[in-house]
């Protein structure tokens, strides 16, 4: 928990990070990552217990970035946040930079896993969550997967898994943007109905707008949803939030900001 936050700057705060990043790197992925700010501003802001001056203290909740392209959002974050000097960002995906272009572990403080290789977060959240389960810890592990993500069969093999363990320490969240690299995840694989898929397959379910503040606080903050059940969370969101001219664009996937572009982009989120 942070005293005195005010969720609407600290989000701005890590989009104008990510975005500087992204344009000085000139890389990718710039639409995956604003689009899951917001929870990631809660989750670390409100609902992990975590300690940046002990980011490897073994009661601390665990908190997966399966989707892990999205990277320059969990590094900005992790800054933000306290866990990682600042300076260090402009580092991100730099020829000999310390920070890598998909989540890594071992090099960057806070970050518990590699990722970037879809479809593998939830397994390897089940087995922390086993983990804990078996040494009688109470932390709570949390993944954050995308939408694209789930058309991969091992998130489904996770799922039965999970269920049939009763996990109920593992906490799924699904950044719902509907659209993956080169289109809509309605035209690709469509995955409605979404939720009954989940339900069928053992979790308590919550849907929420994954820009809303206090949604997503009320309901994190409830998980376990039921004993005995892993639980997730449907966050409805837009690729490229926060920047008008990115939002809900397919391009924005690949595409980096030039100068202009960049300038445009600091000056609305500025005015917010
Ligand atoms: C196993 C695997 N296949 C392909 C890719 C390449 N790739 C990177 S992002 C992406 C899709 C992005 O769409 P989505 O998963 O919905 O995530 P979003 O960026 O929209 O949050 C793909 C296919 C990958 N990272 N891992």
């Amino acid at each position: 928990m942070v005293k005195g936050k005010n969720y609407k700057r600290i989000a701005r705060e890590i989009r104008k990070k990510i975005l500087r990043m992204i344009f000085r790197s000139q890389t990718s992925h710039i639409g995956s990552a604003l689009s899951c700010v917001d929870l990631l501003t809660i989750l670390y802001f409100s609902i992990l217990r975590i300690d940046p001056s002990n980011s490897q203290g073994s009661e601390r909740d665990r908190f997966i970035l399966s989707k892990g392209h999205a990277a320059s959002v969990l590094y900005a974050t992790l800054a933000e946040r306290g866990f990682i000097p600042e300076d260090i960002l402009k580092e991100y995906c730099i020829d000999g930079g310390r920070l890598p272009g998909h989540s890594t572990m071992h090099c960057v403080p806070g970050v518990e896993v590699s990722t970037g290789s879809l479809g593998h977060g939830l397994s390897m959240g089940i087995g922390m969550a086993i983990a804990a389960k078996h040494d009688g810890s109470k932390y709570r592990v949390f993944i954050l997967l995308s939408d694209g993500e789930c058309d991969e069969g091992s998130v489904w093999e996770s799922a039965m898994f999970a269920s049939h363990h009763k996990l109920d320490n593992l906490i799924a969240i699904i950044d719902y943007n509907k659209i993956q690299a080169f289109g809509r995840t309605n035209e690709v694989i469509n995955l409605e109905p979404f939720k009954d898929k989940w339900t069928a397959f053992g979790w308590i379910v919550k849907e929420i707008d994954g820009h809303n503040f206090t949604q997503i606080k009320e309901t994190l903050r409830k998980v376990p949803f039921e004993k005995n059940k892993p639980s997730v969370v449907i966050a409805h969101t837009i690729k490229g939030k926060g920047v008008s001219f990115m939002e809900n664009q397919i391009a924005w996937h690949y595409k980096s900001p030039n100068k202009e572009q960049l300038k445009t982009a600091l000056k609305e989120l500025n005015s917010l």
